[in-house]
């Protein structure tokens, strides 16, 4: 069916900053909508998110610039276009657009308008997204291997003031053979971190995602300690029920050649670094890691690959990688990684995020769908994602509706695939 019209507007994310929401009109009135966050703490190589700059408006964070390109020059390129035709739509914007970050017309423009052509066509055929993923694309996988939740649960960098250098700690519970058991389980843990937090004379105020922002903490490894009170409390047994990971989102507190670890009030090169998070990889039950390294530190990445290939612990790639095939090659090249984070407007098209998903697959890695900690909205178009493409987690804050409707549409999912969704535990014994 072919695509009517195209209509952008400005919305708001959950920082209270813009975003924008695109709706698509198929010829036959079939409508879809989609709306696109954006990072905090994003990597030097994603797709450009096109601000307005206009500092008479929401401090230069306004979107009316990426909404008018939308509305005056990505629709009339792609009206009448087969709305089908997801890859040729989306190679249509990035040629368009005619740069490498999409700087032009903005990531976040074009993947507002590939998104909501998705769902147009997806209802359109009166399919769920996820299913209309793998029919658009081919992807030829039958199975329905739901992710589980990968559940931020302390949190600090960029996301929090006054916490840990490191930006996330998270619970990734697996001991359940459905999602939805493992989200209550995991939220549960959460609960009873407010309370080991508290006895710690730590604060319970929440930083960007809902995850715990304990104000003032000295040390980047007590979270990891408080967490495995809270599973032992909740009566679970750590890495059997519930494994942690960590995302220390490392570019954030790199530069000039050290780690500035500004909490422990130390400076450390990257070996230092390397063998203060080995002591925890040895100590703790450490599920994944993600972003130990900054993003230019290729050879570092490889090395502690080596670290954590040898202890079977997933190493996830995000701020070096970017949902880009290129770097992902590179990341293969190189043997930097073992699974990728996998963000839609890192790179800024369905397509292209669902090719680099099928550059992992096919390389035998776990692909991570996660939410944006900048500006996130309602749209749930990466849990889909995930069903399709058979993704091992997605990572989500605990609390806040703009995370948790995620959760409830992994779990509409499930419920509504009944037994045709396959036990969870054999997707772990494939991974780990
Ligand atoms: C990350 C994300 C999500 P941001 O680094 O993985 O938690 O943060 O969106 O700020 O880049
Ligand atoms: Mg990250």
């Amino acid at each position: 069916m072919t695509i009517k019209s195209i209509q952008a507007r400005e919305i708001l994310s959950s920082g209270g900053t813009p975003s924008l929401e695109v709706n698509v009109e198929l010829n036959n009135g079939t409508v879809g909508i989609a709306s696109v966050p954006y990072g905090a703490s994003a990597g030097s190589y994603e797709a450009h998110v096109l601000f307005d700059e206009d500092s008479t408006r929401f401090k230069g964070k306004g979107m009316l610039k990426a909404v008018a390109n939308i509305n005056e020059k990505i629709a009339p390129e792609i009206i009448n276009k087969n709305a089908d035709d997801q890859r040729s739509i989306d190679v249509s914007m990035v040629k368009l657009d005619g740069t490498d970050n999409k700087e032009n017309l903005g990531g976040n423009a074009i993947l507002g308008v590939s998104l909501a052509v998705a769902r147009a066509a997806a209802n359109d055929h009166k399919l769920p997204l996820y299913e209309w993923i793998r029919t658009a694309f081919d992807l030829k996988i039958t199975e329905y291997r739901l992710p589980n939740p990968m559940i931020v649960a302390i949190e600090g960098g960029k996301h929090a003031a006054r916490s840990t250098d490191l930006q996330e700690y998270l619970l990734s519970p697996i001991g359940n053979q459905s999602a939805s058991e493992n989200i209550r389980m995991g939220l549960e843990v959460y609960f009873n971190l407010k309370n080991v937090l508290s006895e710690n004379k730590y604060s319970t105020n929440v930083g960007n995602e809902g995850a715990f922002a304990p104000d003032g903490i000295d040390s980047n490894e007590k979270p990891l300690q408080m967490l495995l009170e809270a599973i032992k409390r909740t009566g679970l047994t750590p890495g059997k029920d519930i494994g942690l990971s960590i995302d220390a989102a490392a570019s954030e507190f790199y530069s000039e050649g050290k780690y500035d670890l500004a909490v422990e009030k130390r400076q450390m090169s990257a070996q230092e670094l390397m063998v203060y998070f080995e002591d925890w990889l040895n100590k703790y039950p450490i599920l994944t890691v993600e972003d130990m390294f900054a993003e230019d530190a290729w050879e570092d990445w490889t090395t502690f690959n080596k670290i954590t290939s040898n202890l079977n612990i997933p190493n996830i790639g995000d701020d070096l990688t970017v949902t880009n095939t290129k770097r992902l090659q590179k990341a293969i090249d190189q043997k930097a990684i073992t699974a990728i984070l996998i963000k839609l407007n890192q790179i800024g098209t369905l397509t292209e995020t669902v090719d680099c998903c099928m550059l992992a697959r096919v390389h035998g890695m776990m692909t991570v769908p996660s939410h944006r900690g900048g500006g996130e909205t309602n749209d749930t178009s990466m849990v889909d994602l995930a069903v399709a493409v058979n993704s091992g987690f997605i990572k989500v804050g605990p609390t806040r509706g703009e995370r948790v409707c995620k959760y409830n549409r992994l779990m509409e999912i499930e419920s509504g695939l009944g037994d045709k969704a396959s036990p969870i535990g054999d997707q772990y014994s494939q991974i780990f």
